[in-house]
């Protein structure tokens, strides 16, 4: 379809007027938030038969995470495994108030900086101002789950777009 097609495109450019989407190109990850990281994993790769691909500490996002895909998946089919690393972690506001479980969508985007900014004139509130680091190098931000029916979304930008991009 004509219109699809050029939504599509518009998305993909960093023209962003009053009318343009955020640039959603895929999932990108699962996120959930866990009070015992190691159990967790064994979970996920002993019980479920993923594979665990890349462990990290983000001390800027307060979370020490595990990605984990199937064999053989494609780029979208990630859970990254979240722990919080201190009480000032939001995943241990989290897991007080809610306990373990679903806790982050995440989006793969085009340009984060220009989703960020269109979601921004569509009344979405952002997190950050500007985009911060995530896993792999990637950059992301964040809209407050209170504007999108209660699932905080991720917006992810990987590192290979970034440098893509020169
Ligand atoms: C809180 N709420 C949520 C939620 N967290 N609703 C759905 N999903 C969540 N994950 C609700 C909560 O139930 C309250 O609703 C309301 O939002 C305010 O909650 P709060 O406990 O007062 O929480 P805040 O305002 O202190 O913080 C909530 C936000 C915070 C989302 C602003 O968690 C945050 O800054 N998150 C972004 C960073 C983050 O989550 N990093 C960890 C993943 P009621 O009860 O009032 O109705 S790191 C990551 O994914 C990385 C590194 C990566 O992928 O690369
Ligand atoms: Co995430």
């Amino acid at each position: 379809m004509v219109g699809v097609e050029l939504a599509r495109i518009l998305a993909m450019t960093s023209w962003a007027g009053p009318e343009a989407l955020p640039g959603v190109i895929g999932l990108d990850h699962i996120g959930l938030a866990v009070a015992d990281l190691a159990a967790a994993v064994t979970l996920h790769t002993e019980v479920l038969g993923l594979v665990a691909r890349h462990r990290e500490t983000n001390t800027d996002q307060g979370v020490e995470e595990v990605m984990l895909s199937p064999v053989g998946a494609g780029p979208g089919s990630q859970v990254q495994l979240v722990a919080a690393l201190d009480q000032h972690s939001p995943i241990h506001r989290f897991l007080a108030r809610h306990g373990p479980g679903l806790h982050h969508l995440a989006y793969a985007v085009h340009d984060v900086r220009n989703a960020s900014d269109v979601l921004l004139r569509r009344g979405l509130r952002l997190l950050y101002d500007a985009p911060r680091a995530g896993t792999r190098g990637s950059l992301i931000n964040f809209v407050h789950p209170k504007d999108t029916g209660g699932v905080l979304i991720e917006l992810v930008e990987s590192a290979a777009q970034t440098q893509g991009q020169g």
